[in-house]
């Protein structure tokens, strides 16, 4: 967990069926390398709000982008990546151990996030310095 690195994270397609009333996207078991224990989504996200900034030590996220966009930045404490999550079928996994921050919200957008474990304060790294002593 903690070896791992931001080329662990990537985007994963959501499988969808288009026709002309529009699409319809699945999610269900097999889709992405974790079982979902949680679910929960962030909305009414002001365009100028700044959300993550952590890690967490074994936690496995999916996170989609229902509606709108935002940018996430991936440290893993070597290197840094920032992503644009705008497509509803396009998700981002993020690996325990790897840092983020989200903002650059647009109006009305909607972060879904599927996560491999249920809410445990004692999960999260909130400061850098520890983020960095804990990647060794
Ligand atoms: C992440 C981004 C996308 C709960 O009570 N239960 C929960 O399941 C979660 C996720 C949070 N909380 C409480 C903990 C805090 O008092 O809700 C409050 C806000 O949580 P946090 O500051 O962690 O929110 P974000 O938006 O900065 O981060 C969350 C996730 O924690 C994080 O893993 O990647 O959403």
């Amino acid at each position: 967990m903690k070896n791992n690195t931001i080329e662990n994270c990537r985007i994963i397609e959501i499988p969808k069926v288009h026709d002309e009333r529009g699409s319809l996207a699945v999610i269900e078991k097999g889709c992405f390398p974790f079982e979902i224990k949680r679910v929960y989504y962030l909305y009414d996200v002001p365009s100028d709000a700044f959300r993550g900034g952590h890690a967490h030590k074994n936690l496995n996220q999916l996170l989609i982008p229902l509606s709108g966009s935002f940018e996430v930045l991936l440290k893993d404490g070597t290197s840094s990546n920032r992503v644009l999550l705008n497509k509803p079928n396009k998700g981002l996994l993020i690996v325990p151990g790897i840092w983020r921050e989200i903002d650059n919200f647009s109006s009305g957008s909607v972060c879904l996030v599927l996560a491999s474990e249920v809410y445990d304060e004692t999960d999260y790294l909130r400061d850098f310095n520890e983020f960095q002593s804990f990647k060794g």
